[in-house]
């Protein structure tokens, strides 16, 4: 590790700022001051009082490692300047029991509502109601989940009054649920009083987001909790978490990063057994086979099936090589017993799976394919599993890329926006995960200037990143503009076409403002 990449100190607590001027303390931001005064007057309206505090926190993009974090490799995402705020008064329960009224700043889209939490067993969701709420409830159970424990089981939640406003674009890529659940968690902390740490709000908010449905890999709310302003991300899930801020090095045109919406919706929480639990499936049932045929057994580990295809790859190195060979040469040798075992290009039936680990195919849905819905006759073991190997590589190469210099030459820029390109092209032809208006995106942009293009975040529409000299902003936007945006959908306004291409500015995770 380079002196400049700090590993980040994970018990800390959340970080507090202050509404206020006084430079002794941490304030706001001025690029939050504007929609913090307009939900503290919004919260007076709604409650009449002010709020005891604001929680927030950020969406993210990621840089480079896409559908890797549930397969245990690390990624390198950043927490962006849009987010979730979440103005909160605390009520003492009353003898009715703890209750929650919650609106938004967009009713219209965001209908406010009222429910009670029971207090002693868990608050239940549907995850097939696709409610705005449901993201809410999800960081309400992981905390009090967690609390509960901590107080031995006897734990009176307080009654809360919640105003939300959030900016992060729903189902864009971007991650607008771990914003919103992490926002949700920490509020429901900080409001029973807790201060938590920044590794156990990670902890429950990851718990949470499963209860609305989806077995998400960590990366999401780890940008949103631990990300700095003007660092990336490099997040570790093998052994346990890890978190390190790595900065950008400077190059003789500004490195920048634009995000750039496809407008094609995944809404997750729906697709999820078709596409990103169907990928949580076949990358598990890949380890797990790839295990068998080398007649390996896996210890259980933290992934969200259980075994992951990192476990494998520990697996099947000999003690000599994981000591003292660099984790690329590894996963190098693991791609090549990819190819020798999983052969099958077109995919595996349930049949062929069960065959392969000797069990029978009911034993082989109860323990793979039942604690989430998933859709599928051909699971595609080899695709799935070299994208991830292959990703994994890459982002490995990235990172040390990065590392090398303070100043990035020319050739090592290019190599950087390769990386990218490489990734795009795995996740679109490997993981089948990209869309052809992002695939359209990413052609366009590379023509106008771009160094790499890709999509960002579970795919299948969503966003897409790109990494561009600051010189080539202009032309780049105004070719997505021309040939994207506007032929697709002729009647966009310029309020919209503003929203679709944001440069995204590495900025800080969670934090909780007093002041109101
Ligand atoms: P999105 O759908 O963009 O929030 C998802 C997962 C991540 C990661 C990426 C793909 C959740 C909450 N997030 O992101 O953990 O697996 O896809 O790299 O499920
Ligand atoms: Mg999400």
């Amino acid at each position: 590790m380079s002196a400049s990449q700090e590993l980040v100190p994970q018990t800390e607590s959340i970080t507090e700022v202050y509404a206020t001027d006084d430079a002794s303390v941490n304030s706001v931001a001025p690029e939050h001051q504007q929609r913090w005064t307009n939900l503290i007057t919004k919260f007076d309206k709604e409650y009449n009082h002010r709020p005891d505090f604001v929680a927030r926190s950020p969406g993210r993009v990621n840089i480079i490692g896409e559908h890797i974090d549930y397969s245990l490799y690390d990624v390198l995402p950043t927490a962006v300047s849009v987010d979730v705020i979440m103005a909160v008064k605390v009520v003492p329960a009353g003898p009715s029991g703890t209750t929650v009224k919650i609106a938004n700043v967009a009713p219209e889209k965001f209908p406010a509502r009222e429910f009670s939490v029971p207090h002693d067993t868990d608050i239940e969701i549907d995850p097939k109601k696709h409610e705005w709420v449901n993201y809410f409830k999800a960081g309400l159970l992981g905390a009090l989940k967690f609390l509960r424990k901590e107080n031995a089981g006897s734990l009176v939640p307080v009654s809360m009054e919640i105003l939300v406003d959030g900016n992060v674009p729903p189902g864009g890529g971007i991650s607008s649920s771990a914003a919103f659940v992490c926002a949700s968690a920490l509020a429901v902390m900080k409001a029973n009083n807790h201060n938590v740490s920044k590794q156990d709000l990670l902890d429950l908010a990851v718990v949470s987001e499963r209860a609305v449905g989806v077995y998400s890999g960590g990366m999401d709310q780890a940008a949103s909790i631990f990300s700095k302003r003007g660092f990336l991300l490099y997040t570790q899930f093998f052994p346990q978490f890890r978190a390190q801020h790595i900065p950008i090095p400077k190059a003789t045109d500004e490195i920048t990063f634009l995000m750039a919406q496809s407008f094609v919706t995944s809404n997750k929480a729906e697709t999820a057994p078709r596409h990103y639990n169907l990928r949580v499936a076949e990358v598990t049932l890949a380890a797990v086979i790839l295990a068998a045929s080398f007649g390996l057994t896996l210890p259980k580990d933290n992934s969200s099936l259980g075994y992951s295809l990192r476990n494998f790859h520990e697996q099947l190195m000999t003690k000599e090589e994981r000591l003292h060979d660099p984790l690329e040469y590894q996963i190098d040798s693991v791609i090549q017993a990819v190819q020798d075992v999983l052969t099958k290009e077109e995919g595996y039936t349930r049949e062929e799976m069960a065959k392969l680990l000797e069990i029978s195919v009911a034993e082989l849905e109860s323990k793979f394919l039942s604690s989430f819905p998933v859709q599928a006759e051909r699971f595609l073991l080899r695709q799935r599993a070299l994208h991830v190997y292959k990703e994994a590589r890459r982002v490995l190469d990235f990172k040390a890329c990065l590392a090398k210099a303070s100043q990035l030459d020319d050739k090592r820029i290019r190599y950087l926006g390769q990386l990218l390109n490489e990734s795009q092209e795995s996740c679109r032809t490997s993981y089948d995960c990209s869309a052809p208006e992002v695939d359209e995106i990413c052609a366009i942009a590379r023509r106008a200037g771009t160094w790499g293009s890709r999509l960002t975040g579970a795919g299948w529409g969503g966003c897409t990143v790109h990494m561009l000299p600051q010189g080539k902003v202009e032309a780049v936007t105004t070719a997505l503009r021309n040939e994207y945006y506007l032929k697709k959908f002729p009647d966009m306004s310029e309020e919209k076409l503003k929203q679709a291409m944001v440069i995204s500015k590495p900025s800080n995770g969670s934090f909780v403002i007093f002041g109101a």
